[in-house]
């Protein structure tokens, strides 16, 4: 499932400024705009540019209040995003200065963009609740600095309607009592969740979860592995709900295989709340297999983000097997197991998309399984 390709898309511009670092090769600004593109907008320009602090009042300053200005007008787009964290004041005055005499401008933040491609790809239940219950809470605090005029007035970025107009209606004393229905739900659900892991657990199964930054090719990996159809897209965040499945590896070894959801640099704390039921599949998993986009030039980066959020999730000191995959991207990569001098697997390159490596893959989660190799798994922690 993708989103609908809207022809009529919102046209946004981006803004993505560095504050107190020089201006670094910008990575940064291209996964912003495949944030925004994973929503359902389309990137009109992407303006750049450096600080030493944001502006209090509106971050970017009446400099860069004024490029963001002509930028809108040159694309006729009304929608911008920033790639940082703004206050509901920051959001208020931008949205005021960027409309004065001319059609009403829309602002975003990282936090907002990344709940919206939630909210428009969460299919299960489960999944439906946490992104709502992580919106409320994201709009909590913004009604705190008295802002529910202006909210209500907010939708979906992409344009397709998101799930959360209704709930935009709501007051925040609603908001609370909705907050706590929704805690109690997910907490049902989680249960059953729980139950169904027990089950696993007792038929002695190990169980291994596929975790790591967002596209990094974990759905792949997890169709090659279990020679399965779990939906693969070139769009960040294509994976929202779990899945497991039982894979055979031969010789009586067998494992609970969970596709995850992918993570990202400063992932939302009210997702990562809501997303907890969710995630303790990979706290629980006895085995988690880290996949790597060995392509991506922030591949170091993105590595630490997603320990950050197993740290955060009490996930640290699960056993981890380091995936580096998309070999087939990098010239001079090879299929291997890099063990260190004494058999502890250092990490295992593959390309989930071409097979190579994929059989020692097998071979080494069927040792795992066997329980023959209990000293060559690291922890992250
Ligand atoms: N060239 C190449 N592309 C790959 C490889 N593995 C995955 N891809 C591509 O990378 C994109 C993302 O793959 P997914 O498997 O959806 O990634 P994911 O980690 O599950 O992503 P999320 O669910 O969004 O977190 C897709 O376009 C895949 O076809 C690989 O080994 N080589
Ligand atoms: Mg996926």
């Amino acid at each position: 499932m993708s989103i609908p390709r809207n022809p009529e898309r919102s046209r946004a511009i981006l803004v993505s400024l560095v504050i107190g670092r020089p201006i670094a090769p910008d990575d940064r600004a291209e996964e912003a705009a495949r944030l925004v593109e994973s929503a359902g907008a389309q990137v009109a320009e992407v303006i750049r540019g450096r600080r030493d602090r944001p502006d209090a009042a509106t971050f970017a300053g009446s400099g860069k209040v004024d490029e963001i200005r002509m930028a809108l007008r040159e694309h006729r787009a009304d929608v911008v995003v920033f790639d940082q964290q703004l206050s509901a004041a920051q959001v208020r005055n931008l949205e005021r200065s960027l409309s004065e005499g001319g059609p009403s401008v829309r602002v975003f933040d990282r936090t907002d963009v990344i709940l919206d491609i939630f909210a428009q790809r969460a299919r299960s239940h489960e999944g439906k609740l946490q992104v709502e219950l992580a919106r409320l809470e994201h709009l909590s605090t913004r009604l705190v600095r008295g802002w529910t005029h202006l909210e209500r007035q907010r939708g979906s970025l992409g344009k397709t309607g998101g799930p959360g107009e209704k709930q935009i209606e709501l007051d925040r004393r609603m908001i609370g009592e909705r907050v706590k229905k929704l805690r109690e739900k997910i907490r049902k659900v989680g249960k059953v969740r729980a139950t169904q892991r027990a089950g696993r657990t007792r038929s002695g199964v190990l169980r291994v979860a596929l975790v790591g930054y967002t596209n990094a090719g974990k759905s792949t990996l997890f169709n090659r592995i279990a020679r399965s159809g779990a939906y693969v897209a070139d769009q960040l965040f294509a994976t929202l709900d779990t899945t497991t499945r039982r894979v055979y590896l031969g010789e009586g070894a067998s494992i609970a295989l969970s596709d995850t959801v992918g993570f990202i640099r400063d992932l939302p704390h009210s997702l990562v709340d809501a997303f907890r039921a969710t995630l303790e599949e990979t706290i629980q998993a006895d085995l988690l297999l880290h996949v790597v986009d060995s392509a991506s030039p922030e591949r170091e980066e993105h590595v630490a983000a997603v320990n950050a959020v197993l740290a955060e999730i009490d996930a640290a000191q699960v056993p981890q097997v380091l995936v580096l995959n998309q070999i087939d991207r990098v010239p001079g990569l090879q299929p291997e197991v890099v063990r260190d001098a004494y058999g502890k697997i250092l990490n295992i390159k593959v390309s989930a998309f071409t097979g190579a490596g994929i059989d020692a893959l097998r071979e080494v989660l069927a040792e795992a399984a066997r329980g023959e190799s209990p000293g060559s798994l690291a922890t992250a922690a």
